[in-house]
């Protein structure tokens, strides 16, 4: 005990300078099409560096920082970076494409986030399409009026939002009607164990299914074999994310791994055309 509240205020010393001293950055993975390979988005994902403890993962100091009320503050610059990223790779590649940013249910409560959000979008003209954030149930049980208002300010403003992690928490089938979400993200939990689970074969056949009936995007997250992709796509989940596509790296390195590409192809279609 005397151990995890040591580490935790060790963690916590170094936490409340690391904006400050611009030790946070972004990784990039993409969101792939099952059928074509497509690339349609890519998600950003936090990475803090520092120089005493090294790297440290999101899940050792995001509950940190919610419960410091620091999250705010580093959802804004997730928010920003990740914004101003899409907007520059726009302009840079002209390929459509939305960027997914993860927002912690303390941030969500936060009543400039909407606001927080617009002004962004505004700043580096971003069409608010390509703009997805992913929240989890979490949201949505702390105070469903509150959710319920947020989402909608956000479906207005032409933002998207997803429900990440599905199948982790309650999972509730209630949430999916209440609630206004345009993708739905498949934990990786179901995934892992495709090849040698029935019952996660029928969970994940069964979740694809209703999410196609309400009209939602489905993504499975965790796709690390050709089988597992193979598996969602004949059930007809449109998209993919996971280490087969593409691991979480910097943009510089997203950029040449999955951007280089469709710009070189709509050069060449451009010049066929001209
Ligand atoms: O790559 P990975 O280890 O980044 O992510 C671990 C967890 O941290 C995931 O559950 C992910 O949703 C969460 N996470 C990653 N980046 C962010 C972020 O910018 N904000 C929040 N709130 N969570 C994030
Ligand atoms: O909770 P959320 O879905 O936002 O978090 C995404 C997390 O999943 C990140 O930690 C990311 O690094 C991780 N991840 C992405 N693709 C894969 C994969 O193919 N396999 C595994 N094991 N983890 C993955
Ligand atoms: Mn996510």
């Amino acid at each position: 005990m005397q151990l995890v509240l040591d580490e935790r205020c060790r963690l916590e010393s170094h936490l409340v300078d690391a904006l400050k001293n611009s030790e946070f950055s972004l990784h990039f993975q993409p969101l792939i099409a099952t059928d074509s390979r497509r690339l349609i988005g890519a998600e950003a994902l936090l990475r803090w560096f520092n120089p005493v403890l090294g790297h440290v993962r999101p899940d050792q100091f995001i509950s940190l920082a919610e419960r410091n009320g620091q999250i705010v503050d580093i959802g804004h610059f997730v928010l920003r970076t990740a914004i101003e990223q899409i907007s520059s790779w726009y302009r840079l590649y002209n390929y459509p494409m939305r960027m997914a940013v993860n927002i912690s249910p303390v941030q969500f409560r936060d009543t400039g986030l909407v606001r927080y959000v617009a002004d962004l979008l505004t700043e580096f003209e971003l069409p608010p399409n390509m703009l997805e954030l992913e929240i989890t149930e979490g949201v949505l049980m702390q105070d469903e009026y509150q959710a319920t208002r947020v989402i909608n300010a956000l479906k207005r403003i032409g933002v998207g939002v997803s429900l990440d992690d599905f199948g982790t928490g309650y999972a509730s089938l209630s949430y999916l009607q209440k609630y206004a979400f345009d993708t739905l993200k498949i934990d990786r939990g179901f995934i892992a164990h495709l090849d040698n689970s029935e019952q996660d074969r029928e969970l994940a056949r069964a979740i694809i299914a209703m999410a196609r009936k309400l009209n939602l995007n489905v993504i499975a997250e965790g796709i690390e074999t050709q089988e597992q992709n193979d598996f969602i796509l004949e059930e007809g989940c449109d998209c993919g994310q996971g280490y087969l596509y593409g691991r979480p790296v910097p943009a510089l390195e997203f950029a040449a791994a999955h951007l280089e590409g469709v710009s070189s192809v709509m050069n060449n279609a451009q010049m066929a055309i001209a």
